[in-house]
């Protein structure tokens, strides 16, 4: 690094697991010139303009530094060009997911037109009831026709031009009425995003409001449609995910094995690689390099997309991918899209580690590319095998410390299990769920989401403490991504460790009707699946009619993402509100944070939290449960068991 290097924060400031502890202290010693907390601490104070969201760049008579006493060139002010750049990340957010369910809509046609082999219709009940979702007729018809139909569908919702997305009708009614009211629900998907691009242009929407229910829509589109489709079709391709038991932390690394990881979001490659690697002519080929055989482990979302459906082991969450290299124990690295280090290839130098990259928008000038055609997937994932299997004898052994931490979890809730283990094989329902809310055994659900950070406190800290509190507080927590992630490692993924720490009333349900207090749902773009999680407990009954009377709340403890912006924004307009570690870049604009943090509660029925201490989190979470269930009338039956004589006289002592 050129200039002067900043303080550094020390291994055990910057993680709480062991294993990333000492992968940390592994990596000076192994020659690794930076990761990226080394690179955040170098990185400073972060750039005040930037961090309130007042610099603009977007025409070139700027760049433009704003605040209130100086506009841009062209007039703008803080309010306008904070929102218009809050707009552009929800429109970058909803274009990654979405361009993740674009592939896999294309992939769900090309399979029902019989153009790809290695792929087929694993789950057939949940691609009959996605069409009659989608209003098309299944009945007495043949599978393909019928996916073929559902891609066109999906495809149509990328691309509608005008009127609003087929998908908002899996809302709840009350919430398609204020998105219509409010003039923000979307069209087709890609269009959203090029109005949400065009809207932001120099010259165009100067309202902030507009601005922010511009980004509120966008989000919208993302979560009820590109998200939810990415979901429902890796189901109807890759199965629909059941509870299983799997492994996660850098333990999961094999010594003795030839080690791949799969890293980033769509799963479509590593399904095949997974069959790949237990191939009779792989294993053989391994063992003729002296491995036992090939070790498939998975960073960030793609590895939640195969452990769910799989059991295939996670190595880490998204802070832990240079941390896997730094084992000295990979011998390739398969990057998709998302999420994945441009570091990487250079902290694999230090080591024999082939970094590869398999998705023609995401290379690495230093990373080797394999183009992933789905036509003939098979032949690519045997050919990147082949590539580590190669690669293995060229481990030094000397660099070979693989952490043996390693935590056993329990993962894949999806909703269509959940009907199943909630209401029993006859009877799919949620019911069990909604009378322990009502009854108040459990207060109410808390979603934990979103990445890690490596600026600020340590990995996986918050989340993590967030997570406890909320069961030990009867609150059940459903989550995603990297958060999932991170409690796996910690041990909260069991249902054994996690039933001793849920309050009685948690834990008697959860006993009584088979599930662990945290679910582990998915991959970042499974959020979708929290959105219909909290559908089917208003369809279910007794909990209000719409979404923002429920007793429940997001939270993105450590996010970093534009892709978590959108996740906040679509939760918002939903109206479930979202707690978030981290401010957005706004707060150069105190309008455009008020509307964010109190105005949008007036528009939507739901509002942004930014608070940076879990304990507060913790307060400000149960005081909104508990706000919300005073709204539905449920609390009444214990404020009057708080009050008897009995309870009141031991007050008093
Ligand atoms: Ni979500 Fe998943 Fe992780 Fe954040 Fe990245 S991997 S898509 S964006 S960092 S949770
Ligand atoms: Fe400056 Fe306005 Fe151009 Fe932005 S759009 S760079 S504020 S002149």
């Amino acid at each position: 690094m050129a200039g002067k290097r900043r303080n550094r924060r020390l291994p055990d400031e910057l993680a709480v697991d062991q294993a990333s502890i000492a992968m940390l202290e592994k990596a000076s010693a192994d020659g690794v010139t930076g990761n990226a907390f080394s690179r955040a601490d170098d990185q400073g104070n972060a750039c005040k303009v930037g961090l309130a969201g007042v610099c603009c760049r977007i025409c070139h008579m700027g760049p433009c530094t704003i605040s209130d006493r100086r506009p841009g060139i062209c007039g703008a002010t803080t309010d306008t060009v904070a929102a218009r750049n809050l707009l552009r990340e929800v429109a970058a957010g909803a274009a990654a997911h979405s361009g993740h369910g674009r592939d896999l809509a294309l992939l769900l046609k090309a399979v029902s037109e019989g153009r790809i082999g290695n792929y087929q219709i694993r789950d057939e009940a949940r691609l009959r009831a996605a069409a009659r979702t989608w209003g098309l007729e299944e009945a007495g018809r043949d599978a393909l026709p019928v996916a073929g139909d559902l891609a066109d569908a999906f495809l149509q919702e990328f691309t509608l031009q005008e009127g609003k997305l087929k998908s908002l009708s899996l809302a709840p009614e009350p919430r398609q009425a204020i998105w219509d009211s409010l003039e923000i629900a979307p069209a087709g998907i890609d269009v959203t995003v090029v109005e949400a691009l065009h809207r932001s242009n120099m010259g165009t929407d100067h309202d902030y409001k507009n601005l922010v229910r511009g980004a509120l829509k966008t989000a919208v589109a993302d979560g009820w449609a590109g998200s939810m489709i990415a979901t429902t079709v890796a189901d109807i391709l890759f199965g629909t995910p059941k509870p299983i038991r799997a492994r996660a932390n850098l333990g999961v690394l094999e010594e003795e094995q030839v080690n791949v990881l799969v890293h980033g979001h769509e799963p479509a490659l590593t399904e095949i690689l997974i069959a790949a690697s237990r191939d009779p002519e792989i294993v053989e080929a391994a063992r003729n390099v002296g491995a036992e055989g090939v070790n498939l482990a998975g960073i960030c979302c793609t590895a939640n997309e195969v452990l769910m459906r799989h059991g295939v082991p996670v190595a880490g969450n998204f802070l832990q991918q240079e941390l896997a290299i730094i084992t000295g124990a990979v011998e390739v690295m398969i990057t998709d899209v998302q999420c994945c280090m441009a570091s990487l290839p250079e902290v694999a130098r230090c080591y024999h580690t082939k970094i590869v990259t398999s998705n023609p928008i995401a290379k690495n000038v230093d990373a080797e590319p394999v183009d992933f055609d789905p036509s003939r997937a098979l032949e690519c994932a045997k050919e990147i095998l082949h590539k580590a299997i190669a690669n293995f004898p060229n481990r030094d052994p000397n660099k070979v410390a693989i952490p043996e931490q390693q935590s056993s979890l329990v993962a894949g809730f999806s909703n269509e299990t959940l009907f199943g283990i909630l209401g029993g094989t006859y009877r799919r329902s949620f019911r069990p769920l909604n009378d322990a809310i009502i009854s108040g055994r459990i207060r109410g659900i808390c979603g934990i989401v979103g990445c890690t950070n490596a600026r600020g406190g340590r990995m996986d800290d918050y989340i993590i403490r967030l997570s406890r509190e909320m069961i030990a507080r009867d609150i059940i927590v459903l989550q995603t991504g990297c958060a999932a992630v991170a409690c796996g490692k910690a041990g909260l993924l069991t249902p054994e460790s996690a039933l001793e720490l849920a309050g009685p009333g948690l834990r008697e349900v959860c006993e009584a009707v088979g599930i662990p207090p945290i679910l582990h749902m998915g991959s970042c773009v499974d959020n979708s699946r929290i959105l219909m999680a909290a559908t089917y407990v208003v369809e279910e009954g007794g909990l209000g009619n719409d979404l923002s009377q429920l007793p429940a709340i997001g939270a993105a403890p450590e996010w970093m993402s534009e892709k978590a912006v959108a996740i906040g924004h679509y939760f918002v307009a939903s109206g479930v509100d979202v707690v978030l570690g981290r401010p957005f870049h706004t707060s150069g604009s105190e309008s455009v944070t008020q509307y964010l943090c109190e105005g949008l509660e007036a528009d939507v029925g739901a509002r942004f939290h930014f608070i940076s201490d879990p304990e507060q989190a913790v307060e400000v979470i149960c005081a909104h449960i508990e706000k919300k269930r005073d709204a539905l009338g449920i609390n009444k039956k214990a404020e009057r068991k708080l009050f008897d004589m009995k309870d009141r006289r031991e007050l008093h002592v």
